[in-house]
């Protein structure tokens, strides 16, 4: 009995609605007739994690064998995860069964499906990712486990007072959090400061130790990772920090007993919130404390509780890859040397060939001061033995790399761990590199790129070592239940097997010839956008207008992703029309929705933000326009807004500079669900615009060699604004005042930038940018030609997947066994 099957409970509606009132009666101890909203989603959120439960354990019980299968460690310091209820239902096919017990206690189940508050325990495109490849891990039965941290606090929630940016925080848990399942007895200590000394052991051998000075527990989160109905169901481990009892003896002992309690939740600051900066992180040393506890909390799990109890630690090739979601999780590699060296006695070369087996490293940037650096100082008070540990690995490195480019200095200095300027620090990237089996970019692109530019030395020393696993998206959340209508249609048309396997899409590829099919693909886009239209009038009071293009551009606010060169365009449109240079009627109706936050202390991405709202507010209102323009700004862009706005889009905006953005991974849901890109050649814009055919896609902009060319023989944006009068007028309304309210002080700062630093080229490639948006304009006339052009896009980006995204990590870097 202990170690039999475990029994589900049954997919009916009886059980499921039994399970329902005991959940309500006995865990939120209401009845029905007198339960909130909230009583009743977080007793129908464990009901279904009762089911997930059953499928979690027999997961489990199947992979508990003599020999388990080697696995993936999935480590990243953030998970977008979304709602989960939609995703649970979908997973256990309980969809309909649980709305029919809804009904039959006389409950809306989509008033209980808005209850749920999304775990945003991620910035964007990275944390997004994590959660769609946990998603694909299960749906492929590959024997995997992911870790993280549980943030109190997830990214913040983003308002609007007087068209600028506030941030509030987000906490996700006020109303309870069903879907994590806590284990207080399996906890794990991870320490922290303190010194190193050596010490001679019982062989006589001389051993170093870590005498650390403080430490934190980590308590044990199980989140549940359900494979599309196909029984498997993984787990997301999310680590939290609390205080240990001993924490602080000496206040204890001092007998100041309030004051010493008090002083023990320093140390659960740890797990307490999401840093909101995406691209040019500060050496925070708190920041440097969460890598650690949620990469020491987690290696130290798989060791002990994961394997089983006779296993040997030289066996660790054999049983796990860790995979490291960019450089956050990087200090692991020294951990693991930390734990086989001084924990269990190895030698340092025995060590290093196993920890060398163990990481590989996945790279998310090309911005150079994305890049991850620690100071040393930081380092050495922080982790001593680690950053001990770092300097031997770098000895090593260095040595081999004096023997391999004899006299060559220049390159040993820079392809170094540490480096020696503006500060003695750390490059995370570095000891990535050097650690990993395998180093990946996340797209074509990027990965070409990484070689030639931000890790050339490496692959000119490892070239073997450098590969490209282009990004996915999951098909599930990202069509399946975002897109009920598309979803429909493309089943009613091509049967259900789409949805586990995307590249079926091509047999789409027919029907964008047929009329009654385009007939039926532009009612589902109708139906789409008059979804988002009434989400958007009760989520913000925002009233779209109707019978527009649709245009959005959602992502990070960031200069390179250039939200300043589509408002320049909207700035432009707009002068059109108040001018008197066109006719209104005769101008396409576009509406551009915004979706962005802005990391809190990025000055230039707030004044974007203010901007775009002071244009859409001067926009909205004025009668010139005739209803020919529409600009909206959304707060608080999150996933479920995405998950509404993304598939009404018409026109999806990827206008980054070319070389800059490593993929994208917006840009795949926006094709998938029927939307056409204007694009640069830029991440994985280049694999989209290849697969959908040239026809399909509207393309601008300069190359990344045509950029690097401009650059180096010196931009000057002045010549641009001097060259070009449309161009001209647009920077010249905005430095009026014209839509800050006669203020020109208000966009001074914005407008100078544009003119005399303009680090990413709007001005080089705004002429082009124009061109292509007209030739959206003339293209979207034609209604019926469009309608083609957007099919073929769905027909031909199953390849976007994340389903095909992991296999090309199983068959290029993990080698680890899939099916359930
Ligand atoms: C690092 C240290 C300290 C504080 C914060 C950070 C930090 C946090 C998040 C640094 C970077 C990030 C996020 C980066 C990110 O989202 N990159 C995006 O990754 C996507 C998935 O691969 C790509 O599609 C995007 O092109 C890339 O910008």
């Amino acid at each position: 009995l202990a170690n039999g099957p475990v029994i589900s409970p049954p997919h009916t509606v009886d059980a499921f609605v039994k399970a329902f009132l005991h959940e309500l009666n006995f865990g939120q101890g209401v009845p029905l007739s007198r339960s909130s909203v909230n009583d009743q989603y977080l007793a129908l959120a464990r009901t279904v994690r009762s089911y997930l439960m059953a499928r979690w354990l027999e997961t489990a019980r199947r992979r508990r064998t003599d020999k388990p299968a080697k696995m993936v460690g999935y480590l990243s310091a953030e998970y977008l995860l979304g709602r989960q209820l939609d995703n649970a239902l979908l997973a256990t096919e309980l969809t309909d069964i649980a709305t029919e017990a809804m009904v039959a206690c006389g409950i809306e189940i989509d008033d209980l499906r808005q209850q749920e508050v999304e775990p945003g325990l991620g910035n964007g495109g990275l944390g997004r990712l994590a959660a769609c490849f946990i998603d694909s891990m299960a749906t492929l039965g590959a024997s995997s486990i992911a870790y993280g941290i549980r943030y109190e606090y997830g990214i913040f929630q983003q308002t609007f007072v007087d068209n600028r940016q506030v941030e509030k925080p987000d906490a996700w848990l006020s109303m309870g959090g069903p879907w994590g399942v806590v284990h207080p007895e399996m906890e794990v200590p991870v320490n922290f400061g303190g010194h190193v000394e050596t010490y001679v052991g019982e062989d006589g051998r001389e051993r170093r130790r870590w005498t650390p000075a403080w430490g934190v527990m980590a308590l044990r989160y199980n989140y549940m990772v359900p494979g599309y109905q196909n029984g498997v169901v993984n787990t997301l481990r999310l680590w939290r920090a609390r205080a240990t009892e001993s924490f602080d003896l000496h206040i204890f002992n001092a007998g100041d007993y309030a004051e010493a309690v008090r002083a023990q939740t320093f140390a659960e600051n740890i797990s307490k919130v999401l840093y909101p900066e995406d691209s040019t992180p500060q050496g925070k040393e708190l920041r440097l404390q969460q890598q650690y506890f949620f990469v020491a909390a987690s290696i130290k799990d798989f060791i002990q509780h994961t394997m089983p109890k006779d296993f040997d630690v030289r066996d660790l090739p054999e049983r796990i890859i860790f995979q490291l979601n960019d450089t956050h999780p990087v200090i692991g590699i020294p951990e693991l040397m930390r734990i086989l060296l001084d924990e269990h006695d190895l030698e340092w070369e025995e060590a290093w060939a196993i920890t060398k087996q163990c990481f590989a490293y996945t790279c998310h940037t090309l911005l150079p001061e994305a890049l991850e650096v620690w100071p040393v100082s930081l380092m050495e008070r922080l982790l001593p033995r680690h950053m001990e540990i770092i300097y031997r690995i770098n000895e090593d490195f260095v040595a081999e790399l004096r023997e391999t480019y004899p006299g060559d200095e220049l390159r040993v200095r820079r392809m170094s761990i540490i480096a020696d300027h503006p500060e003695r620090s750390v490059r995370m990237a570095h000891l990535a590199t050097v650690a990993s089996v395998k180093v990946n970019g996340v797209a074509a692109l990027h990965s070409e790129l990484l070689k030639e530019k931000v890790l050339n030395d490496f692959s000119e020393l490892w070239p073997e070592r450098f590969t490209n696993v282009t990004n996915g998206v999951t098909p599930r959340r990202f069509i399946k239940l975002s897109n009920p209508e598309q979803s429909k249609l493309i089943s009613d048309t091509i049967g259900k097997g789409w949805v586990a396997n995307l590249d079926r899409l091509e047999e789409l590829v027919g029907y964008a010839d047929d009329a009654d099919f385009r007939e039926k693909f532009r009612a589902v886009k109708a139906h789409n956008k008059t979804r988002i239209r009434n989400v958007l009038v009760s989520r913000d009071g925002i009233a779209l207008p109707e019978g527009h293009l649709l245009d959005v551009m959602v992502k990070r606010l960031h200069e390179y992703k250039r939200q300043s060169l589509k408002l320049l365009h909207i700035v432009t449109l707009y002068d059109r029309l108040i001018s008197g240079e066109v006719e209104p009627s005769t101008v396409t109706p576009r509406t551009v929705v915004f979706g962005a936050k802005a990391a809190p202390g990025y000055a230039m991405a707030k004044e974007t933000i203010f901007l775009i709202n002071s244009v859409a507010q001067t926009v909205n209102n004025d009668p010139r326009v005739d209803g020919r323009l529409f600009v909206a700004f959304p707060p608080n862009y999150n996933v479920t807004l995405a998950e509404k706005l993304i598939p009404a889009a018409d026109l999806s905006e990827q206008i980054s500079l070319a070389g800059k953005e490593a993929s994208g991974t917006g840009n795949m849901k926006f094709a998938l669900n029927g939307a056409l890109t204007i694009g640069t050649d830029d991440g994985a814009n280049v694999e989209i615009r290849q697969l959908v055919g040239d026809e399909n896609f509207f393309l601008f902009g300069m190359t990344e060699p045509e950029v690097a060319e401009l650059q180096a023989k010196g931009y000057r944006p002045g010549e641009y604004y001097e060259r070009d009068p449309q161009l001209r007028r647009a920077i010249d309304l905005i430095a009026s005042g014209h839509f800050t309210k006669g203020s020109r002080d208000a966009v001074s700062s914005f407008v100078g930038d544009l003119l005399y630093n303009d680090r990413f080229l709007a001005l080089a490639d705004y002429a082009a940018y124009i061109e292509a948006q007209d030739k959206v304009e003339a293209a979207y006339g034609d209604q019926d030609n469009w309608s083609r052009m957007a099919i073929l896009n769905v027909a031909r980006t199953g390849f976007f997947s994340s389903d095909r995204s992991i296999r090309d990590y199983i068959d290029r870097i993990w080698h680890v066994k899939t099916g359930v």
